[in-house]
């Protein structure tokens, strides 16, 4: 059995790893690990085994891989797109020095290691419909040149010192339970959260611009396919594009007006995220991943609609 050290656990993505990672491989086997402490923490994430932990320490890290003989590691650090415009030198400081210390501590002690890309590895000089896998990548904003450095890195590594690295490129992740903070794409979680409690919703997104988006489901169980993938098959390795939906503003609202009939949706254009959503692809090409490992999402707009109406519906009623 795997044993499994998820850095950045509190975040979008982790929030929900954590607790899918202990459910496939055992409680005993994941350990979560953070920023916070305890105290701050959801309690999925803090009821199995925690440690708190700055990704930017490399001894504290090697003395929790030692500590629970990990063998596979989920690297979730990053400032976001958005905040990363306000913070350019500490989103380059974080997302990359977290890299740098798990890639090194991946190579001396033999871990495999997950490190996440995402759409804004491309800008906007790359083809923004059906985005291939291998395309150009020029990103504008600080989030995609350390996307693009991170995907360079984990080839890097794995090709000089046969470092197990795998990566995906994620688009804008949907949740109904943790939310996401300071991405361009936040508007598509947002949205559901104001339909519900006010049946209106003030777009920072103009219409119009199309982005890949997915649920959550779908996000963990690429995270996870890909780590248990047959390397064998693999001609591509780390940023592999994943897709399952694509859509702008007016479409995610019509999907909401046939839940929730009366929901309204006006605009108020924030021009640095309308900036780099413009700059990041419509639609990718997912095909290589589907032909190198098998991925395959489940949801669509519409059912992912019914899904966070009817979750956060129950929810927000209780709050
Ligand atoms: C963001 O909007 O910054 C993220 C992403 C697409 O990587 N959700």
């Amino acid at each position: 059995m795997k044993k499994i050290l998820v850095v950045g656990a509190s975040g979008q993505i982790g929030s929900e790893l954590v607790p899918e990672l202990r459910r496939v491989y055992g409680e005993d086997n994941v350990v979560a690990a953070d920023l916070k402490e305890p105290s701050q923490l959801a309690p999925t994430l803090v009821n199995g085994i925690y440690e708190q932990a700055d990704a930017l320490d490399a001894p504290r890290l090697v003395e929790i891989i030692k500590k629970h003989n990990i063998d596979s590691v989920y690297n979730l650090v990053a400032l976001l797109s958005s905040v990363g415009e306000q913070k350019p030198q500490l989103s380059w400081k974080i997302n990359i020095g977290a890299l740098v210390n798990l890639l090194e501590i991946a190579r001396e002690n033999h871990l495999a290691l997950f490190t996440p890309s995402s759409i804004g590895a491309f800008g906007p000089t790359t083809p923004k419909d059906n985005t291939p896998q291998d395309t150009i990548q020029r990103p504008t904003s600080i989030y995609g040149v350390t996307k693009v450095t991170g995907e360079l890195l984990c080839d890097y590594y794995f090709k000089k010192y046969g470092v197990d690295t795998r990566g995906v490129r994620f688009p804008g992740i949907i949740s109904s339970v943790t939310l996401p903070g300071g991405g361009t794409t936040d508007y598509a979680v947002d949205i559901y959260y104001e339909a519900i409690k006010k049946g209106h919703y003030t777009c920072y997104i103009k219409p119009g611009t199309y982005m890949d988006m997915m649920y959550m489901p779908d996000c963990l169980k690429a995270a996870i396919d890909v780590m248990e993938a047959d390397s064998s098959k693999f001609i591509h390795r780390n940023c592999f594009n994943v897709a399952s939906m694509s859509f702008e503003p007016e479409q995610i609202a019509a999907a909401i007006k046939k839940v929730i009939p009366g929901f309204t949706m006006d605009y108020d254009i924030d021009p640095v995220r309308q900036g780099i959503a413009e700059s990041w692809p419509n639609k990718m090409d997912d095909s290589c991943a589907r032909a190198e490992w098998g991925w395959k999402p489940t949801y669509d707009l519409d059912s992912m609609t019914e899904d966070m109406i009817r979750i956060l519906s129950a929810r927000l009623k209780k709050a």
